[in-house]
């Protein structure tokens, strides 16, 4: 009771104090790898490979089939080399290459946008959640571009597919501490590490979701940054579900019965996802709403938790806090979920499913193609608010909000949906 009444009382002065002091932090701006055109996977290829593979029982083929139908991935989808070649080579030579390939395409493309100087780059932070070799994935960045000797760097693994956004959110914090520094955050995740070999179906689930691909962005305080830099960071917020048992067992790496790793997702994930939006819009509401949509939460939180009635919390209309949605592309199920809890309208939904369906699930990376996408179509306008919602194992939900400093002009730059854009929104059945 006293600690709904801390709440309330706190969500009060939240409403009187409404305006915070933005944190002066820029996205310079970022890149998305686009893989070579013999990295394409179809449904097809995809099912051809896991048979050829032999490790498949004939039930698990019957599953995968079934699923990759209906997973909303359409027939450009991306996998590395070493998951295409027959035999397949799952080494960690291609495991390595993988990643090497991504990272170093998103950055030369975006060192190429930006034109900075490698030396200026003060803080790195990469996020891949399964792929972790020693020497680490930071220490393959600064070796090849030669970053300086006292680079703060951070690799984050094991962290999910809500690792990018947080990514963001920690060079932020170092940003805040560190002034006119540059930071270069990457993330991605590792499809050679991430497949799964074996026969048990909750785990097979990832194989035919998971895709190719990773970002690179540049994020600076420099007060000269202001006049060229794409968007500035309004808001980063975390929300940690891990206390509870159900949250933190429903995206879980382990060993089947016959010894093989892979990561499994229990039958619980949806209602564990649709919690922890819950959670995490009860504190993202207050910073970023009208006050209209901030009262009507209130009344009936205050209503539900304090006054102890049977309703339900009023989820606020967040088409009008944002102009732009970069909702995590789990799956389409987790979109569908996403979609109808937030009360959004298919043109919010679209960079995600879009990005599903061309990129498949990327993992921490895919709020950075669906941003792509956005500007791709040419609708980022000068103070437009945009989005970024991840969530993924712990079980964690983040967010990254960003206003537009510019307009911004679909074809003048590279982008990964550049040669294809006008072919889009496609129907996906
Ligand atoms: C891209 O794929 C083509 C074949 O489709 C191949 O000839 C070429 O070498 C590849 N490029 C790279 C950079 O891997
Ligand atoms: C693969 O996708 C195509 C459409 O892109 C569809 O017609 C076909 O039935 C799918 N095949 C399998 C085996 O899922
Ligand atoms: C996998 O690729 C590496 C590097 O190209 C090679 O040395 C190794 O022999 C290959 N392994 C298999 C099983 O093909
Ligand atoms: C998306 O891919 C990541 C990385 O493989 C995986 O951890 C996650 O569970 C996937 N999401 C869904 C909903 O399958
Ligand atoms: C914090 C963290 O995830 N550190 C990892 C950095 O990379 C090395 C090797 O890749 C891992 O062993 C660490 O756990």
């Amino acid at each position: 009771m006293a600690s709904c009444l801390t709440a309330s009382f706190l969500a009060i002065i939240n409403l009187l104090h409404f305006k915070r002091k933005p944190s002066k932090v820029y996205l310079v701006d970022f890149a998305c790898y686009k893989p070579n055109d013999s990295c394409i996977c179809s449904n097809e290829t995809m099912l051809e490979r896991a048979k050829l593979s032999g490790r498949l029982s004939e039930e698990s083929m019957k599953f995968v089939t079934k699923i990759v139908d209906r997973s909303g991935l359409g027939p450009k989808t991306y996998v590395p080399e070493g998951l295409l070649s027959i035999p397949q080579n799952l080494s960690l030579f291609e495991a390595r290459k993988e990643t090497e390939t991504v990272f170093f395409g998103a950055i030369d493309e975006l060192f190429e946008k930006t034109r900075i100087d490698a030396k200026e780059i003060g803080i790195l932070v990469v996020n891949c959640c399964v792929f972790c070799p020693v020497p680490s994935l930071c220490d393959m960045i600064v070796n090849r571009y030669k970053l300086r000797g006292n680079i703060l760097s951070y690799n984050l693994s094991g962290m999910g597919c809500s690792a990018g956004v947080l990514a963001i959110d920690f060079a932020k914090r170092l940003l805040q501490s560190h002034p006119n520094s540059y930071a270069l955050v990457l993330s991605t995740e590792n499809g050679i590490s991430n497949m799964y070999w074996g026969n048990n179906p909750s785990m097979l689930l990832i194989n035919c979701l998971f895709r190719m691909g990773g970002s690179a962005c540049l994020l600076s305080n420099r007060p000269s940054d202001r006049h060229h830099a794409k968007y500035q960071i309004l808001h980063t917020l975390r929300t940690h579900l891990g206390y509870d048992d159900r949250s933190y067992n429903c995206v879980f790496q382990h060993d089947d019965e016959a010894q093989k790793i892979g990561v499994a997702l229990s039958k619980d994930l949806m209602n564990v996802a649709g919690e922890a939006l819950k959670a995490h819009i009860t504190s993202l509401g207050p910073l970023v709403l009208p006050i209209s949509e901030k009262l009507k939460f209130l009344a009936t939180f205050v209503g539900k938790k304090v006054l102890g009635l049977k309703i339900e919390l009023y989820i606020p209309d967040f088409k009008l806090a944002f102009e732009h949605f970069c909702i995590h592309t789990g799956g389409r199920a987790v979109l569908d979920k996403m979609q109808k809890s937030l009360k959004l309208e298919d043109r919010h939904i679209e960079p995600s499913r879009m990005t599903l369906y061309r990129f498949g699930n990327t993992s921490s990376s895919s709020v950075w193609y669906e941003l792509a996408y956005c500007e791709a179509k040419g609708r980022i306008k000068k103070g437009d608010r945009i989005w970024q919602l991840a969530f993924g194992s712990g079980f964690k939900c983040n967010s990254a909000v960003w206003v537009a400093l510019d307009n911004i002009y679909a074809a003048s730059k590279k982008n990964p949906w550049m040669d294809e854009i006008h072919e889009f929104p496609v129907k996906v059945a």
